[in-house]
């Protein structure tokens, strides 16, 4: 690729198509702007003519550099899908601070979940993911390990984990735990030794750089500031893409390689299912560690970006961890992979490349031109189209992850519509809609419980560094009020509160516990049909608030009918083979609001 190259060529690369369709949600504009011929057929140059003043010539270096970082080309199949455990299970996400607290210290903890496990079962859960309950200062709630290989007191011991993970197997369930190893904490041996140290092998698991007043380049980390943490006395730089608690590990040690691969193997020889992994193509950061492009940077928040969401050695390192953990212990793995989109993904997870079995993409989670921090309504249109989109294209070798909800966003089913009243049956739609698209759902705690956003009334109620910090840099030219609105929209506490087990909780209602039982329904269902799993995708019906759609395997048929607002539509009549067999939220020949028909064939 070079600025010879047409629109339309960038576009069907997969690191083109990725990047642009990014920069489009973004900014809020449709497909079409590129993919119409007047478009498609210019060069880069012209574009490059038409745009230079608005983003710099150096924009377009740093969108070649990465286009050509990758040669290879993903391989997209439409036949059967093969078997495998993780395609049939229903995950959840327990977020263990806030799941369920046995000892009544107001933190949740490992004896509380063991607790829940017969609850969880009951509802149809076949595999846990854990966030992390590793040793850690819990600057960023745990994902600042300290201790790969401790549990934090505060949710017990490693007894109760044996015991818990032993528990959860005697139930034919399975265990994931969550992997951060991108970064540790700056209090885990590893990092105090090389800070000391100048000739520990431990100076080079991590980024140091020597002297100078200024950050070595203009990377910010997400979690405010300079990406560079300045050791002062020691004359030194770290980086950190994270808190100032969680330095980044310098993947192109091998020794740094080799102790992080024995530590996961210890995890798997202990009998654990797989992991979660956190951030995880952000491992391996482009050579030089170069500023990032201003442009890309303003676009997306933070500057660097570019030069490690798709890092030059990613599918190496991410190749060598299944080889040498993995794949001998038969793990399941699935990567949180945030700036990853389609084209990428299937180079991440094609069951032919041996890298990650599934990915996190995040595009769904919000409309076009709004971002996590801002009041909004959620039309439920565009993750239709998204839907189709990965459903249509994304190959029988690649599995979607299908969620609405994790501990890093506020509650989807509030942004699609704010007002209580409709709750319930928003919360059976998204239900309806994870337990039968293709993919495999990923429900987070509380979705079950049709939970809303929490009712956060001042700053002080909010806990979480992300939201602290944004609160702050707000109040550079923002109220005291302004401020506290943007980061309640947006904040991560929101999935963070304890989970209302108890007597009084709204989930005592007579709503939520039917929520629990529509979720309890449908996990059953989709477990007793496998056109859902393993069958074909049909869209039925995409017109405004209408999405309906067919699963079909051999003989078998499943029909969902969904009504994607407020306000009457007529209902989809499948006709005498099909019968219905959930409704929610229908009458006579109608759907009402976020109303929901499944039929299957008779
Ligand atoms: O929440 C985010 C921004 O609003 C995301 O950028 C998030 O930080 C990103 O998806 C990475 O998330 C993961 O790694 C973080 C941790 O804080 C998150 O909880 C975790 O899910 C650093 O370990
Ligand atoms: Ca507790």
């Amino acid at each position: 690729m070079n600025r010879e190259s047409k629109i339309k060529e960038i576009y069907a690369n997969p690191v083109g198509h990725d990047v642009i369709s990014k920069l489009l949600l973004q900014t809020g504009k449709k497909k079409s702007l590129v993919t119409n011929p007047l478009v498609g057929n210019l060069k880069l140059k012209t574009v490059e003519r038409f745009l230079k003043k608005k983003v710099g010539t150096d924009f377009f270096d740093a969108v070649l550099e990465l286009l050509n970082s990758e040669k290879d080309v993903p391989v997209t199949e439409h036949g059967a899908i093969s078997r495998a455990w993780w395609k049939e299970a229903v995950f959840y996400q327990i977020y263990p601070k806030s799941f369920a607290d046995s000892n009544g210290d107001g933190i949740g903890d490992l004896r509380g979940i063991i607790g829940k496990l017969d609850y969880l079962k009951e509802l149809g859960v076949d595999a846990l993911w854990l966030s992390p309950i590793y040793e850690s200062p819990m600057d960023d709630n745990g994902y600042d390990i300290s201790n790969y290989e401790a549990i934090n007191p505060d949710f017990g011991t490693m007894e109760d984990f044996d015991e818990l993970l032993n528990e959860v197997h005697k139930r034919g369930m399975k265990l994931i735990m969550d992997l951060v190893i991108n970064h540790t904490s700056d209090e885990h041996p590893w990092f105090k030794e090389a800070l000391e140290n100048p000739d520990s092998k431990y100076r080079n698991y991590y980024f140091f750089r020597e002297g100078g007043e200024n950050p070595p380049n203009n990377w910010l980390s997400f979690f405010g500031g300079s990406a560079w943490n300045h050791y002062e006395n020691k004359n030194l730089w770290g980086l950190h893409l994270f808190s100032k608690k969680q330095m980044d590990l310098n993947w192109e040690s091998s020794e740094m390689r080799d102790d992080i691969i024995a530590m996961i193997n210890r995890w798997l020889d202990k009998g654990v299912d797989g992991f979660r992994m956190d951030v995880i193509n952000y491992i391996s950061k482009s050579e030089g560690l170069k500023d990032g492009n201003e442009f890309i940077g303003d676009l997306m928040g933070f500057p660097g970006v570019e030069k490690y969401f798709y890092g030059p050695h990613l599918h190496d390192y991410l190749k060598e961890i299944r080889a040498r953990a993995f794949e001998p212990h038969g793990a399941f793995s699935v990567g949180e992979t945030p700036g990853i989109g389609m084209e990428m993904a299937k180079l991440v997870t094609g069951e032919e490349r041996k890298e990650l079995d599934m990915i996190f993409s995040f595009d769904h989670l919000e409309t076009p031109g709004h971002t996590k921090y801002e009041d909004y309504v959620y039309d439920l249109n565009f993750y239709r189209d998204y839907q189709i989109e990965w459903a249509q294209n994304y190959g029988t070798n690649h599995r979607s992850a299908l969620f609405y909800n994790n501990h890093d966003n506020p509650r989807m089913l509030s942004k699609v519509n704010p007002v209580p009243e409709y709750n319930g049956a928003v919360a059976k739609l998204l239900c309806a809609m994870q337990m039968t698209l293709p993919g495999t759902p990923f429900v987070f705690q509380g979705d079950e419980m049709g939970l809303s956003n929490y009712d956060f009334k001042s700053i002080d109620d909010i806990n979480d560094l992300e939201g602290k910090w944004m609160y702050r840099d707000l109040l550079k030219d923002h109220t005291e009020e302004e401020a506290f609105k943007i980061v309640v929209a947006g904040t991560r506490d929101h999935t963070r509160v304890l989970l209302p087990w108890n007597e009084n909780a709204p989930f005592k209602q007579k709503e939520n516990e039917q929520v629990r039982e529509f979720y309890r329904k449908l996990i059953k269902f989709r477990k007793e049909e496998p056109e859902i799993i393993y069958g074909d995708f049909t869209v039925y019906r995409k017109d405004k608030d209408l999405f309906t759609y067919s699963r079909k395997l051999e003989g078998r048929e499943c029909i969902v009918d969904c009504n994607l607002s407020t306000g009457k539509k007529k209902e989809y009549v499948p006709g005498d083979r099909y019968k219905k067999v959930f409704s929610s939220n229908s009458d006579n020949g109608y759907l009402g609001d976020y109303g929901v028909n499944i039929f299957v064939l008779k």
